[in-house]
């Protein structure tokens, strides 16, 4: 007897704290489950703010300024088109650029389409404005298509040019391979 309660004393006195570090333990496992919660619900609520949020604030901020930019004024511009393949002065056909005179308003931004259907490649050139469009060799049933854009930010009138040796006489003629861009306010 005397034994055995000696042997369970130790035993007796040993489990509180056993339980005690059980119970301390399974605290910490919960605090520290609490606390990667907490961090876990903490970033997912960051996170909604930075990207949710803001994600459509940009959309509703973008929309109205797409909506209010100002639309390019479209300018067609052939060369040599068909069916006469150019124009004809005195009898003679002449590569030419048609239009070769153009007015535009100051501020406003055009997008300038060159059709070349002529089997040479020519250029607009306009130095005032910093435009060298070179226009590829096309064909009568298929012209190569120049795109640019641009937007005449000082009145006058500009003269443009081809700046590849082409038709000497409408090189050196205003309204065929060279002419005039006349911006008005
Ligand atoms: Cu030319």
């Amino acid at each position: 007897m005397s034994s055995e309660s000696s042997v369970l004393r130790p035993s007796t006195s040993e489990q509180p704290r056993r339980v005690r570090g059980l119970v301390t333990l399974l605290l910490a496992t919960v605090y520290v489950a609490a606390v990667l919660f907490a961090l876990t619900a903490g970033v997912g609520w960051v996170w909604h703010r930075v990207t949710g949020p803001s994600a459509a604030t940009t959309v509703t901020a973008s929309a109205p300024a797409v909506a209010s930019a100002p639309k390019a004024v479209t300018v067609k511009l052939s060369i040599n088109p068909p069916p006469v393949g150019g124009v004809k002065v005195n009898g003679v056909v002449q590569d030419a650029f048609v239009p070769g005179l153009l007015t535009m308003t100051k501020g406003t931004t055009y997008d300038v389409v060159i059709y070349n259907y002529d089997a040479h490649a020519h250029t607009w050139t306009l130095p005032n404005f910093n435009i060298n469009a070179s226009t590829p060799a096309g064909s009568a049933s298929s012209p190569s298509v120049t795109h640019f854009t641009f937007t005449p930010k000082s009145t006058g009138t500009f003269q443009w040019f081809c700046a590849l040796p082409c038709d000497k006489w409408s090189m050196a003629t205003n309204g065929y391979m060279r002419g005039f861009l006349k911006v008005t306010a």
